[in-house]
């Protein structure tokens, strides 16, 4: 008896599971988890649901875990909250907040192995669906989920934004698999804001392998960075912002970001179709298959204060039937391209082969950018913008201090500022 005693005292964290199904409320924490799913389980509106740090939510079957009500996720870095399948093959359904209450939030939370499958709008969605309703969500993990079916109409495996003005920021997409926006889909109508996010090896068959901005809405990008990702079909390794002819009323604005080694027949890194786009201080680079390409029908596609690098089989690719172009200002464009302020110099990049595209001494990029084009105060790194590089000449637009084209600032300043940068 002495004996067991002391085992239970010394391993405590084993001597508790949660069974979990049906209505749901209240806290969930480390001491009682894991909780396992053997159903479905809903917090229903007007009830709140907790979760601490360290708890794991482990589905026994493909069982989907929905808010009606409150959800505040509460992970911390030290000891995140998992959320997963008991079978990896299997998978589940993921977390849904549907109309959740104005004050939920998710964070340091990891969502993975869940399916979307079947029919729409079945298929809809992976890890974390966020329908009609904006909590936070912040420093989580999306990684190896999956929403696909025979149609091609999966959606979001990652992340799915419908009729939100979420803000997401400090987050990792990785290794998600889709039909359209295997990291992120913004889809229905809304504004969110996806900034400091990483997107990694995320591959969709159609459109839209880190991110598939949808009809209707009005997302903003920014200083995020995008690598490996890859898109069959109508491309958009990186990013595919989508509207459809006629409609043209998808409006995204793409900031700060770093573009590289992402993949597609068209529009490796960005893919504008039949819609207006802000493209401003974007590094896109070493990207295959165009580093953006438009089909836009002379609908305004603005690129400024971009780097435009070693990308194949062009820099910028223009859909040739159907009247596109594409305002370029500002831009180092290899291989060159008209507009005011555009350069076709070798941008000196620090490391290109270790992927650090920060500016060296003496880049023509730096101070070459148009002021008026800066809709932040920090780059990619949290450094301030316009930040005067006494050793070059002003070249750009607007008095000094000057900003610098693509995602890096020039700076002596140390990066810092609100939020965190996540992954390598
Ligand atoms: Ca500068």
């Amino acid at each position: 008896m002495r004996f067991f005693a002391c085992l239970l005292l010394a391993l405590p964290s084993l001597a508790f599971a949660t069974d979990v199904f049906g209505d749901v409320s209240g806290v969930w924490d480390e001491v009682h988890s894991p909780y396992n799913m053997v159903g479905d389980v809903h917090v229903p509106a007007g009830q709140t649901l907790d979760i601490g740090p360290g708890v794991q939510v482990v589905s026994q079957g493909f069982y989907k875990l929905t808010v009606d009500g409150t959800l505040h996720a509460a992970g911390s870095q030290a000891k995140p909250i998992l959320f997963t399948a008991a079978n990896h093959t299997t998978g589940w359904r993921g977390v849904r907040l549907l109309t959740a209450g104005p004050t939920s939030s998710v964070a340091y939370s990891v969502f993975e192995y869940a399916k979307g499958t079947g029919a729409w709008p079945e298929v809809q969605g992976g890890g974390l669906i966020v329908r009609t309703c904006s909590p936070t969500v912040s420093h989580c993990t999306f990684r190896f989920n999956l929403s696909q079916n025979s149609n091609f109409n999966g959606v979001g495996a990652g992340l799915l934004l419908s009729q939100s003005d979420s803000v997401v920021s400090d987050c990792q997409f990785l290794s998600n698999t889709c039909d359209s926006g295997a990291g992120v889909c913004v889809m229905d109508s809304g504004s969110p804001t996806i900034q400091r996010c990483l997107f990694d090896s995320n591959s969709s068959r159609y459109a839209g392998g880190g991110a598939y901005l949808g009809a209707g809405t009005s997302p903003t990008l920014d200083a995020n960075r995008f690598f490996r990702n890859n898109s069959g079909g109508y491309g958009g390794g990186a990013i595919n912002s989508w509207t459809s002819f006629l409609l043209y009323n998808t409006k995204p604005t793409i900031t700060n970001n770093l573009i590289a080694h992402n993949s597609a027949a068209t529009g490796g890194g960005i893919y504008c179709r039949y819609d207006r786009a802000d493209i401003f201080n974007n590094t896109i680079v070493n990207n295959i298959g165009h580093g953006i390409f438009a089909l836009n029908q002379g609908q305004p596609v603005y690129i400024g204060n971009c780097i435009l690098w070693g990308n194949t089989a062009a820099q910028i690719g223009l859909e040739g039937s159907t009247g596109s172009v594409v305002n370029v200002f500002c831009s180092d464009v290899q291989g060159g391209w008209g507009g005011t302020g555009n350069i076709n110099a070798n941008p000196h990049f620090v490391n290109a082969t270790a992927d650090n595209y920060r500016l060296g001494f003496g880049s023509p990029c730096i101070d070459s950018g148009n002021n008026s084009s800066v809709l932040g105060p920090f780059d990619i790194e949290l450094r301030p913008r316009k930040v005067d590089d006494p050793k070059q000449r002003d070249t750009g637009f607007g008095g000094s201090p000057v900003v610098d084209m693509g995602a890096y600032e020039r700076s002596a300043v140390t990066k810092g500022g609100p939020g965190t940068l996540v992954g390598p």
